[in-house]
């Protein structure tokens, strides 16, 4: 009753009526369409709401006002986020005639990141997603510790069901967050740690000295509590992608440069490694620009503009050298890029570019200045990464001669297509296939099994090279390697074309035991690192052949696991011959075909790549040089070893 005369008190007119239809209105456009809010309603949506609280207490941090932020997953899969801030504000907002935090809480901002014409910036819009969450949350409840006091409300499916009540005092100032995702709208519930974990300590690194808590209290006998905090910022973080990748880093110092031009900030780290790999991870107001965009760009224009304007004053390169390519400069290198702007213009499909072309010329002068003055600063540092780039590229010019010099010796000329491939006669990309299989005695099957007018065989021959721990000129001359190279049409590396692709499916089939695991990885490993846009685009698969076939009389059944297994010999009704495969060489043709490259039954995964860093991660624990992070990895992922025949 008190509020009620509160609030007609504010408003002098039928104001309060019409914001009541406004927050209807916008939570039930959210509750209709999540998707457009949040991106989906599977894992990748459910993880969203987390950040969308999170990233409203990092701008508090950013304004300067927060210093810890504590996110907890509680029993239920509840989330919880607390902050100490100074408090979403409580008094009466003149316009809405209620609490400002119940209008933070219930009315659909303007300038959301999906849909609007404006972005997010952070330290900008304070309270962006709160409502959004809210409304797709079964229940929310909000609790403010400001002006002495704690003021608590509860909310259902994004009304607010409570007042705003004092429930005590305070002599801090912060807001604690909770909520529980409504499973009428998200497909799943189940938070996954390190998902959270990942983002929490990314955010971490680009706001240094910010502490972030996670702590996971869902199941009483395993309880996580961890802390990110880092004063390096995204120093901090290049030293850690470093050492999680099990790199040797080749100066001991990261390289930190930053520079702004009133508008907008950028910062760039980088330090190089003994690997050959490039990893550059790139933000823009500390959302994550997955498809790179203007300041990735001007960074990698720039720095290889700097080390060959080094290399040629220096006389490390001579007169006759040809000059560095962008991959030989970035060959090793690990480099996290960060800029702050405003007006973020978030391009392509998944919104993952930065387009903003202003940002160009700061990253572009940042680089000149501060990076040339490093260079001639440490000179020392300076010799070890041009070292390093020359020898990269004397290593390309190589490749290419090898490559030549392969295509004329062994007549490997663009057309001639290797020995063992048994090719298809369709020649449409769009319809053909390519299996790569291992061993003679499968392939022999394969090839017998195929439809031959769309489906090529490949059998694999010979020593495998791990391309981890090889350079390009090594994949030329693998007996192994080369023949899928050839067979593709497309070459690798900076050469790769898509548009010779020859086939439009690449079918990785290989045993169900160990060793096909390894020819699978080893395969994975070179298209990730050497045909990344076939993987892009979604051209890699693996086929899943049957562990078991199930006879009765003349019936038969193939069981792909376990479960399936038991399943049908219990349907056969017992006395059910059970057969397990070992190999692809044990099927004849006829099973082959029927059970694993029949388009009509076959069953494949499909390689997508969700995330190019932690992908290369993974690929460089288990391939690389290290032995301490692969036993890491296999450790924690040991529980997802299914079905492997040891
Ligand atoms: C609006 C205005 C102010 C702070 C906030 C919102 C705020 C929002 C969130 C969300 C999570 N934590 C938060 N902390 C603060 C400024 C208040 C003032 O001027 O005192």
């Amino acid at each position: 009753m008190d509020n009620e005369l509160k609030n007609t008190a504010v408003n002098k007119d039928t104001t309060y009526d019409e914001s009541q239809i406004q927050i209807l209105e916008g939570l039930e456009a959210v509750r209709k369409r999540p998707g457009m809010y949040i991106g989906s309603t599977g894992p990748k949506g459910l993880h969203h709401l987390v950040y969308e609280i999170v990233d409203n207490s990092i701008d508090e941090a950013l304004a300067g006002f927060c210093t810890d932020i504590e996110v907890e997953i509680l029993p239920g899969n509840v989330i919880s986020v607390k902050d100490n801030g100074r408090g979403i504000p409580v008094g009466i907002n003149e316009q809405m005639g209620i609490p400002t935090v119940t209008v933070v809480m219930t009315v659909l901002h303007a300038g959301g990141k999906f849909g609007g014409n404006g972005y997010k910036v952070s330290g900008g819009l304070h309270g962006v997603g709160l409502s959004v969450v809210n409304a797709l949350s079964e229940w929310m409840e909000v609790e403010i510790a400001r002006d002495g006091k704690i003021h608590h409300q509860r909310f259902e499916r994004g009304n607010p069901v409570t007042e705003l009540t004092v429930i005590g005092e305070a002599e801090h100032t912060g807001t604690c967050i909770r909520f529980k995702a409504d499973n009428q709208i998200f497909e799943v519930e189940e938070y996954d740690f390190e998902v959270l974990q990942k983002r929490l300590r990314e955010q971490a690194f680009l706001n240094a000295g910010l502490r972030i808590t996670l702590a996971d209290y869902r199941d009483k006998d395993n309880i996580i509590e961890e802390e990110y905090c880092y004063e390096g910022g995204i120093s901090s973080y290049v030293e850690f992608m470093n050492k999680t990748r099990g790199y040797n880093v080749l100066h001991p110092q990261v390289i930190y440069l930053s520079m702004s031009d009133g508008d907008s900030f950028a910062e760039i780290a980088m330090q190089y490694n003994d690997s050959y790999n490039e990893t550059i991870v790139s933000f823009a107001n500390n959302i994550h620009t997955v498809d790179g965009g203007t300041h990735e760009t001007s960074f990698k224009t720039s720095i290889t503009r700097i080390f060959n304007d080094y290399a040629r004053k220096y006389s490390l390169l001579k007169e006759n050298d040809q000059s560095l390519k962008g991959d030989d400069v970035r060959e090793g290198l690990t480099a996290v890029i960060s800029v702050k702007l405003k007006e973020a213009q978030f391009e392509g499909q998944t919104k993952g570019k930065l387009g903003n072309t202003s940002i160009s010329s700061l990253v572009n002068t940042l680089m000149n200045e501060k990076l040339t003055a490093f260079l001639e600063e440490n000179p020392q540092v300076a010799r070890i990464i041009l070292e390093k780039s020359i020898n990269a590229a004397r290593v390309r010019e190589a490749a290419q001669k090898a490559r030549e010099l392969a295509r004329k010796k062994s007549g490997l000329a663009s057309t001639r297509m290797p020995e063992k491939l048994a090719d298809c006669i369709w020649t449409d990309p769009e319809r053909t296939e390519l299996y790569i299989v291992e061993g003679d005695s499968a392939g022999g099957s394969a090839i017998q099994g195929r439809d031959r007018n769309f489906q090529a065989i490949l059998p694999l021959w010979g020593k495998m090279l791990n391309v981890e721990k090889a350079r390009i000129d090594k994949v030329y001359t693998n007996e192994k390697l080369l023949p899928v190279v050839v067979a593709l049409g497309c070459g690798i590396g900076e050469d790769f074309d898509i548009t010779k692709l020859r086939y439009g499916k690449v079918i990785i089939m290989a045993d169900a035991d160990v060793d096909g695991a390894h020819i699978r990885t080893l395969l994975l490993t070179f298209f990730f690192r050497y045909m990344r846009p076939l993987v892009d685009a979604g051209h890699v698969y693996i086929a899943q052949p049957p562990l078991y076939r199930i006879s009765k009389g003349k019936q038969h059944k193939y069981a792909f696991n376990d479960e399936e297994r038991d399943r049908y010999i219990a349907e056969f009704g017992g006395n059910a011959e059970v057969q397990r495969y070992k190999g692809l060489g044990e099927m004849d043709p006829e099973q082959l075909w029927e059970t694993t490259m029949n388009p009509a039954f076959r069953t494949m995964i499909k390689v997508s790549i969700d995330d190019i860093p932690s992908t290369d991660e993974t690929f460089s624990i288990l391939m690389g040089d290290k032995v301490e992070p692969r036993r890491e990895f296999i450790e924690k992922n040991a529980k997802y070893v299914q079905n492997l025949d040891i």
